[in-house]
């Protein structure tokens, strides 16, 4: 039978079957581990060819994807951990307080989905807390945002119940959301389904000893068609081996004016002269913020915050 896998531990796997029901499985045979360099052959959102009895399944196949999420292996260098397969869209819960997420982690985290060739939704939360100043700079940054292509809102997770505005943005898609600790993820995706009920307020930790010390992601189905994949550990959302000349082409409005920089693909836009980038930033087409959260990138800085 055809299905998804909705779950992974590494050793087990939850498969949402064609026929809707959920089955058990493990892996049947070698996936090539070295081959393919990724610490989990079978990742949350793969598509699988799967054959069960009563008691259990067994993946024999892994139908080609569209696409993956994947970071750095914490355990083995040049290894990647893939977070998630075939993923239509990723969605960061932001909130400018309690806690505050920088846009420097914003960026880095979009640069990331950029380099996955993967569209982005940011929702800032929490707007019940802010007052007039900090609600002012919320929406400068959500006008920002949308207009780079991200699809960006503002809300209050305690405050509304219906969820209207993403339930639309999430509809007959696969959706990985992300976001930190305590910016309210719990709450927006025990708000979007019943079918969902992570415990608010949860203290996250790492369950598992040995080689898979990895926290692995979940997939909710809304319905028929909507998927929602939740991630943990979202601190160590890594830039995969970005090159510095590389970088500002997950910047969307850099992407479209280097291509008319003095030293063509070589200028990193950061002192060079004739860069299409630094005339775009002094007149003020490029957002300084965003500009530098790319310089912070380029120098290799560790923006996790
Ligand atoms: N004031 C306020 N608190 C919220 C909002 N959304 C969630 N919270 C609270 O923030 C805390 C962390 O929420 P939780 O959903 O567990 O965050 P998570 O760590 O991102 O999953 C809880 O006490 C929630 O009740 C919101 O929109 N406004
Ligand atoms: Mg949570
Ligand atoms: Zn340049």
């Amino acid at each position: 039978m055809k299905g998804r896998v909705i779950r992974s531990t590494g050793l087990w796997y939850n498969v949402l079957g064609e026929d809707q029901k959920v089955y058990t499985c493990r892996a049947r045979g070698k996936f090539r581990l070295d081959e393919i360099k990724e610490t989990n052959p079978i990742a949350v959102g793969d598509n699988v060819i799967f054959d069960h009895d009563q008691k259990e399944g067994h993946i024999t196949e892994i139908l080609p994807r569209e696409n993956i999420i994947e970071r750095q292996s914490v355990k083995k260098t040049g290894h990647s951990h893939v977070l998630a397969a075939n993923v239509d869209q990723v969605m960061l819960i932001a909130s400018l307080k309690q806690p505050r997420t920088s846009v420097g982690f914003i960026d880095r985290f979009m640069a990331s989905a950029e380099s996955f060739r993967i569209p982005q939704i940011l929702v800032f939360n929490k707007t019940d807390i802010l007052r007039e100043k900090d609600l002012d700079l919320q929406s400068k940054l959500v006008d920002l945002y949308n207009s780079l292509g991200i699809k960006t809102i503002s809300m209050s997770a305690i405050e509304t119940d219906e969820l209207s505005s993403i339930h639309e943005l999430i509809k007959n898609k696969t959706t990985l959301v992300a976001g930190h600790s305590g910016v309210g993820k719990s709450t927006i995706l025990n708000k979007l389904s019943d079918k969902i009920s992570q415990s608010v307020n949860e203290i996250s930790g790492f369950s598992q000893k040995g080689t898979h010390t990895t926290t692995f992601a979940e997939m909710f189905q809304l319905d028929e068609k909507t998927f929602i994949i939740d991630t943990p550990g979202v601190k160590e959302w890594g830039l995969m081996d970005m090159t510095e000349q590389e970088i500002s082409d997950y910047f969307p409005e850099m992407r479209e004016r280097r291509l008319n920089c003095k030293f063509g693909s070589r200028c990193i836009h950061i002192t060079e002269p004739g860069c299409a980038v630094l005339e775009a930033l002094q007149n003020n087409e490029i957002a300084l913020s965003r500009y530098e959260s790319y310089v912070s990138m380029v120098a290799g800085e560790d923006n996790r915050k």
